[in-house]
């Protein structure tokens, strides 16, 4: 027993000899949030990444990509109508959910709305007894996927559009719609409005102003009332979720932040880039079509977008902090071409192609600075596949590196980052550089035009660069509007085409 003694005292006579002070583990704060910072439901959204429009309307019957309003509601009668094969084309495609127009400009509603007669009621599909809206949102649920409408505010076939009476018709259509069809994770509102149309007769111009005329407000508080979870497709003005990017390609800015100014209208280039001075949080949406229209038109085709076009696409928007939402039409048949659901399909399979391996897991990190030596935020975070860790410095630091060591050269040409934006978005700029045959050597974005240099992550941010082969890589947060906070880096090795 004797000889056991020692080896219990051991420990105890240890611990009376190290002081109290660094007895304890280093313990920090957790970092102030840096505003303005999301709302769960904006991050829910956004980490939804890729989803899907579909354009389906009388436009499909007619061959135009804005009815006037005053086609006939018999035009509508697809013979093989298939919202199960919708589903499945945009799940296969990568999509998370659907946004579907139950109403374009031309005002025909996919849903027997009991506001109107210019809808499917009308229509000989299904006898008038059919709801698009409704074998959607089921197919969705069936797919396991999210459900969207988009709702254009204006109205080319109604009386009344213009004045105030038809603001009451637009919110009871969005009433049906909100209180009908189960969970909505999105409302998009189309930016186009006013102009000429039918309004019931009598084929005119109407203008609106679009500041006024729809009293947003009201119609906000409305949806956060009915659909507390539904993000707000909009203009900062009025405190929507997200907001236009600015363009239909498919491109957010190179810099994209997700705070915008509060109140007034907003032109394209801050849509596409946002601002760090930006008092509300409402990150950028990039909406584009798999062919040049977004409804269907048989002469095209022969231009779906290639896989190296949408990867183009998937890298300006899902690796530039927005989202993607994009749009596949349907036939007048009523079914998703083979040629755009094969075209998804091939996309989907590259994205997860070039996504599978990721390189920094394998990498010893490193920092220069850590929230006071915690390892709550130490730098490995960064590669625990974990969305609520993250790598953190002390406060007053805003200049950080970060080093992955390689067990062996490792070759790769896909940088990506993503900040904990829960608590606000900070960074301004970055660096990357690889070390190649024991040279540091500057890593550049090749989609970026010559001399731009890395600027914001937010989200996520994907860089491509031509394949190296390092034995490390540096990640230096050089400037950024309080200390870094960084959720997950990765690297990958996109093959040769894409
Ligand atoms: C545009 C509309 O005018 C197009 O028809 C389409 O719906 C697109 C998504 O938004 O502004």
């Amino acid at each position: 027993m004797h000889k056991l003694l020692p080896l219990i005292l051991a420990p105890l006579m240890l611990w009376l000899a190290v002081p109290a002070h660094a007895a304890r583990a280093p313990k920090a704060t957790e970092p102030a949030p840096c505003l303005p910072v999301p709302a769960p439901h904006q991050v829910a959204w956004q980490d939804m990444d890729m989803y899907a429009f579909i354009h389906f309307s009388i436009n499909t019957y007619t061959g135009q990509e804005w009815g006037f309003g005053n086609e006939p509601t018999s035009l509508f009668n697809p013979t093989d109508l298939d919202c199960r094969q919708w589903a499945r084309v945009c799940r296969q495609s990568g999509m998370r959910g659907i946004i579907l127009t139950a109403k374009h400009h031309c005002g025909f509603c996919l849903w027997p709305s009991a506001y109107t007669e210019f809808s499917v009621k009308n229509a000989p599909w299904r006898g008038g007894k059919g709801d698009v809206v409704r074998e959607l949102a089921d197919a969705c649920r069936r797919e396991g996927l999210k459900f969207a409408v988009y709702l254009s505010p204006w109205d080319r076939n109604h009386p009344q559009y213009g004045r105030p009476e038809y603001i009451t018709y637009f919110r009871n259509q969005l009433r049906e719609l909100l209180t009908q069809y189960g969970d909505i994770f999105e409302v998009w509102f189309d930016g186009a409005n006013g102009g000429d149309g039918w309004y019931g007769g009598a084929n005119e111009m109407r203008r609106i102003d679009d500041r006024t005329y729809y009293d947003w407000e009201e119609t906000y508080r409305m949806i956060r009332q009915l659909q507390p979870q539904c993000a707000i497709w909009g203009d900062n003005a009025n405190r929507a979720d997200l907001r236009w990017i600015g363009n239909e390609s498919g491109h957010a800015g190179l810099t994209n932040w997700s705070p915008m100014p509060r109140g007034g209208r907003a032109g394209r280039d801050l849509l596409n880039a946002g601002t760090e001075d930006g008092d509300l949080w409402c990150p950028g949406e990039c909406d584009t079509s798999i062919r040049p229209g977004w409804f269907y038109h048989q002469a095209e085709d022969g231009r779906v977008k290639s896989v190296g076009q949408l990867m183009d696409t998937y890298y300006k928007s899902v690796g530039r902090n927005s989202t993607l939402l994009l749009n596949f039409p349907v036939m007048p048949n009523g079914r998703i071409s083979p040629i755009d659901s094969l075209r998804g399909l091939q996309f989907s399979r590259m994205v997860e192609t070039v996504f599978r391996h990721d390189l920094a897991r394998g990498a010893k990190v490193t920092a220069s600075n850590v929230r006071a030596n915690d390892k709550r935020y130490a730098p490995k975070h960064v590669t625990d596949g974990r969305p609520g860790t993250y790598w953190a410095t002390d406060d007053d630091v805003t200049n950080a590196t970060l080093t992955l060591t390689f067990p062996r050269p490792t070759r790769f040409n896909r940088f990506l980052a993503e900040e904990y934006i829960a608590l606000g978005q900070r960074v301004r700029a970055f660096t990357l550089e690889a070390l190649v045959d024991g040279r540091w050597l500057p890593l550049k974005d090749e989609l970026a035009e010559q001399g731009t240099g890395l600027t914001t992550i937010g989200h996520r941010r994907i860089v491509c660069f031509p394949t190296v082969e390092a034995t490390a890589l540096r990640f230096s947060v050089t400037s950024a509007r309080a200390c870094p906070l960084i959720s997950r880096v990765g690297l990958f090795l996109a093959p040769d085409i894409e």
